[in-house]
């Protein structure tokens, strides 16, 4: 009777282990798929991360190049408007000679940036842009007045007037806008055998202004 009692708690013990063994082969087989589907997500991840990684790249280049366009445009702030002279009492004529002669624009009413030099009338772009000339020309007396405006010693642009017995003005003036490089410069010229003249009515400027940078 005993004998038959263990027999049978054995059998139902070792049914019950080859149940189990099956039930846990099941789940590592189960497991084992997981884990596959897993690496796949994982590799495809992976190639995503990398795709990411490389456009964040290109587009943090993009973004520094502009921020530094930016920080350019931003730090040029480019305004000179200068008379011939500053005198107080008397006059001055400048001019005739045979040969053009650069103007010197003495006195800087408004320097910001100062890229305008007021010893030598030479104005030099700190940066690439957008820029606007203007000159405004007078001459009173018997000669003609005439100023042309030059970059990097070619000719742009002139003003001129017939001498004051021909007309009833005096006065003449032109502007222009110029896309400069960086370096660039921009001066007035006194052309052969005219004349300005300066007193204290500062008649005669000179001005630019940086519109946009580029
Ligand atoms: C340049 O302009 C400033 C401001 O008007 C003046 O103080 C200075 O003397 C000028 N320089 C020359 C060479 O005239
Ligand atoms: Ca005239």
């Amino acid at each position: 009777m005993n004998t038959i009692y263990i027999i049978i708690l054995l059998l139902s013990v070792l049914n019950t282990q080859a149940e189990d063994f099956m039930l846990h082969t099941l789940d590592i087989i189960s497991e084992l798929k997981k884990i596959a589907t897993m690496e796949e997500t994982l590799n495809a991840l992976r190639d995503d991360v990398k795709e990411l990684k490389s456009k964040n790249e290109a587009l943090t280049m993009q973004l520094k190049t502009f921020e530094e366009k930016t920080e350019v445009s931003e730090r040029a702030k480019i305004a000179f408007s200068a008379s011939l002279s500053d005198l107080k009492n008397g006059f001055q004529f400048i001019g005739p000679y045979t040969q053009a002669t650069t103007l010197v624009y003495k006195n800087a009413i408004t320097n910001i940036g100062h890229a305008y030099n007021n010893n030598t009338g030479i104005f030099t772009a700190p940066v690439k842009g957008v820029y606007f000339f203007n000159f405004v020309v007078f001459n009173p007396h018997d000669i003609s007045a005439g100023v042309r405006l030059l970059k990097n010693g070619n000719f742009v642009v002139a003003a001129t007037d017939n001498p004051p017995k021909q007309d009833t003005e005096d006065t003449t003036c032109n502007s222009v806008s110029l896309i400069l490089e960086q370096g660039d410069q921009i001066y007035l010229q006194l052309m052969e055998k005219c004349r300005v003249y300066t007193d204290k009515g500062r008649r005669n400027t000179f001005n630019g202004h940086l519109l946009f940078a580029m």
